[in-house]
């Protein structure tokens, strides 16, 4: 494994399961494990999805029709594709990618990129980032992934693949170019099969030819893709981890068994709802951007105010206090009697109080430069805060047993 020696400018992981349909397949049946296994449609005129590793030795893999593969690898066994299944184990791996970092772009079911920048304080130098982060997959699945690290995506995809199954490879910003250099040209991004045949017409047959080779040839050859693999093969690549930017909430809707007609009452289910919120945030390792709470009277209207917090939090009772607030400022919907001055009346066995939270990454964060940074920074205290909280736990457990 090789060292680095200076601080890296990003640290980008990519983590891509190994054979993962097969691979699920042989972990639900035990019987199939150790064997060669082709995932697809038995039929004569069905393709191979992926081959278990047991199989590839013997030529075999994903798109190659069916009935070729059974020829050239007889003793596979063939399993018909269970889709749900995949997708379960897909949202599991993406839970687990989660707690690594606040920014993963998931390129499909089973792989996806990581914003690892910052986070050395909670998994400390690159190579221990990459082992944590499979042994946790294995935890959450019983599965191997391959993961590589460097300090941008096309590299740590070149990485994640160099050393399957159960790989794991670092390789250092300042070592990156000199790494790329042997590899072949099918390794840059884009290159299909036709223009790794113009690339070798041209006399480029490694990623280190291409480096090589004056910019001005390759877009003279090749137009905008010229320029395009000049750059990779530089090992220079600044696109972002580009991580769901779409906004998600956590709420918490309790309904009643019976009509609640006092505030105070109503700020009790508030309480416990805040309560459960602040939890599932502290567990997901988020933090609320803001607050809102949804209201369902005996009228079955439905009333909902909401506040962007000027400090984010995970606490129960900011999120709370914030809660009382938009209530108090609820103009009572006049389906309760005179004299009941302030009330709400809930409908019966209605979904009647809510608080909902938002979590990072929600459209009401500003956009300006330097959000990202200090975004990651929170994300990565918050999530170091709750890991030592866990920790104490979990000490305060065994000191008890
Ligand atoms: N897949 C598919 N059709 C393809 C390629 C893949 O349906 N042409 C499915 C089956 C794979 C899954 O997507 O299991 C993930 O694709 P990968 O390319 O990551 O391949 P594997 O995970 O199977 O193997 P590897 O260890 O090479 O990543
Ligand atoms: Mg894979």
């Amino acid at each position: 494994m090789i060292r680095s020696k200076r601080v890296w400018p990003r640290i980008v992981a990519h983590a891509d399961m190994d054979a993962f349909y097969a691979a699920i397949e042989q972990l639900d049946d035990p019987t199939l494990r150790g064997r060669p296994v082709l995932v697809g449609a038995p039929s004569h005129r069905g393709v191979v999805l992926t081959a278990s590793y047991e199989a590839r030795p013997y030529g075999v893999g994903s798109a190659m029709p069916m009935a070729r593969a059974g020829r050239m690898c007889p003793d596979a066994v063939i399993v018909s594709p269970r889709f749900d299944r995949y997708q379960e184990v897909s949202a599991t791996i993406m839970e687990v990618f989660s707690k690594f970092s606040p920014d993963v772009e998931a390129l499909s079911l089973d792989e996806a990129f990581l914003d690892m920048t910052g986070s050395e304080q909670l998994f400390g130098e690159p190579e221990s980032m990459g082992r944590q982060l499979k042994s946790a997959i294995r935890d959450a699945t019983g599965l191997t992934a391959s993961v590589g690290l460097s300090a941008t995506k096309y590299v740590a995809k070149v990485a994640s693949a160099c050393r399957k199954p159960d790989g794991l490879t670092v390789v250092p910003p300042e070592d990156a170019k000199a790494w790329l250099a042997p590899l072949p040209v099918s390794r840059l991004w884009g290159a299909g099969p036709k223009t790794q045949i113009r690339l070798h017409n041209l006399g480029l047959y490694t990623i280190g030819d291409v480096a090589r080779t004056d910019v001005r040839v390759l877009s003279a050859k090749l137009g905008s893709a010229g320029r395009h693999f000049h750059t990779l093969a530089q090992a220079e690549d600044p696109r972002p981890v580009i991580g769901r930017r779409s906004s998600k909430s956590i709420g918490s809707e309790h309904t009643l068994d019976q009509d609640v007609h006092a505030k105070a009452d109503v700020k009790r289910h508030l309480h416990l709802s805040a309560e459960a919120i602040g939890r599932r945030l502290r567990r997901k390792n988020c933090v609320a951007f803001g607050v809102g709470i949804k209201l369902k009277t005996a009228g079955f209207q439905i009333i909902t105010r909401q506040h962007r917090l000027n400090e984010p939090t995970d606490f129960a009772e900011a999120i709370y206090s914030v809660g009382v607030r938009l209530l108090d400022n609820v103009d009572d919907p006049g389906s309760v009697p005179p004299g009941r001055d302030g009330c709400i009346r809930l409908g019966r066995k209605r979904r009647a109080c809510a608080a909902r939270a938002l979590w990072h990454g929600a459209p009401a964060t500003p956009s300006r430069s330097g959000d990202r940074s200090t975004r990651r920074a929170l994300w990565y205290e918050r999530r170091a805060l709750c890991q030592r909280s866990q920790q104490a736990g979990r000490n305060a457990l065994g000191a008890h047993t």
